[in-house]
């Protein structure tokens, strides 16, 4: 069975790939994009089974949606909701140098994403529960889903992964920060760029990022800083929780890791890659140095084609960037 279970909305995707206004531009093409489930592809294409639960429009965007992902080898479990639409993103690039994403989601069929969504057994058997920030505030009973999500994985044994992935149009930080304390206590792996993470942090600074994660990474939870372009740093929290090599001294190091120098043609869904990245060499078995490398890696490697998620590398990609031979995919 999958390994990794992902939960939350993917939308259809408008996307323009020639620089100017949707207010002027002729045409557009159709993709797809979701952070929970870019994840799902990246894991997937690591060779990580993974499963991803979310609900669709009974149209065929969300036809659209669930083909793509299945194709990609991903164990869909979505449900069709004949009331609601599948929701939609659109994306242009205004100017060559910026990327707009305008969302059409409120009232979404996945906004109406419930616990009833969750196939019995799933997370149980899963090693890996992986939620995002953006789940909570699609609604409350979307909140709710991503709770029970983690009552069960945490009555399991199954590991919770989060990454805060903030999108401001959906709600403020404080209620995010309100959403997610109601999980956090059972987050075993925490992902988020240094702004994010301050969002859980209440008190330290930013641009502290060892403070951010000293401050986070208690009872053994992994926190991992996303430091784009700088690559990523983290820290295992000593204690006796299940995450991490189970052996994590007294007072744990900050690890480090550079990212790499690419030629940047989209950065949506980057994040994605690397948590993607890091988690397929968790599971692997690998330390927190080779896991931050791994994700460093997927992250740069996603940089470098357009879309959320169709520039995730697959094994030989990496082995080439790992190995210095740089970002062209072999
Ligand atoms: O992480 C990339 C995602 O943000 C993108 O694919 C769409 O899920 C999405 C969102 O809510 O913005």
């Amino acid at each position: 069975g999958p390994r990794v279970v992902a939960i939350g909305e993917t939308m259809a995707m408008m996307r323009s790939g020639t620089i100017g206004s949707l207010a002027h531009l002729p045409s557009v093409d159709i993709s797809l994009g979701g952070a929970e489930s870019n994840l799902a592809i990246g894991l997937r294409r690591l060779d990580v089974p993974v499963a991803w639960v979310s609900r669709v429009g009974d149209d065929p965007l969300g036809t659209r949606v669930t083909r793509e992902i299945r194709a990609e080898g991903v164990e869909v479990h979505c449900a069709i909701d004949p009331t609601r639409p599948t929701g939609l993103m659109v994306k242009s690039r205004p100017t060559g140098t910026t990327t707009r994403v305008d969302y059409y989601r409120a009232g979404s069929a996945a906004s109406a994403l419930t616990a009833d969504d969750l196939p019995a057994g799933l997370i149980e058997q899963a090693d890996i529960l992986h939620l995002s920030g953006i789940t909570p505030l699609l609604s409350p009973t979307a909140h709710a889903t991503n709770v029970a999500a983690v009552q069960r994985a945490a009555a399991a044994e199954t590991l919770v992964s989060l990454d805060v992935n903030y999108r401001s149009r959906l709600g403020s930080r404080e209620h995010l920060a309100e959403l997610l304390g109601e999980i956090l206590e059972h987050v075993d792996v925490l992902f988020g760029g240094p702004e994010e993470l301050s969002i859980l942090a209440p008190g330290v600074a930013e641009d502290d990022h060892r403070g951010l994660l000293r401050s986070l990474a208690v009872d053994g939870r992994q926190v991992v800083a996303k430091l784009g372009a700088d690559g990523g740093a983290a820290l295992v929290g000593a204690g006796t929780g299940p995450a991490g090599d189970g052996t994590a001294p007294a007072d744990p190091e900050i690890i480090v890791a550079p990212g790499h120098r690419v030629d940047v043609v989209d950065t949506v869904g980057a994040g994605d890659a690397f948590v993607a990245g890091y988690l397929s060499a968790q599971l692997d078995g690998l330390d927190v140095p080779a896991r931050l490398a791994r994700a460093n890696a997927c992250g740069a490697l996603a940089c470098t084609t357009p879309g959320d998620w169709e520039g995730a590398p697959r094994r030989p990609d990496l082995d080439g960037m790992l190995a210095g031979g740089g970002a062209d995919p072999v």
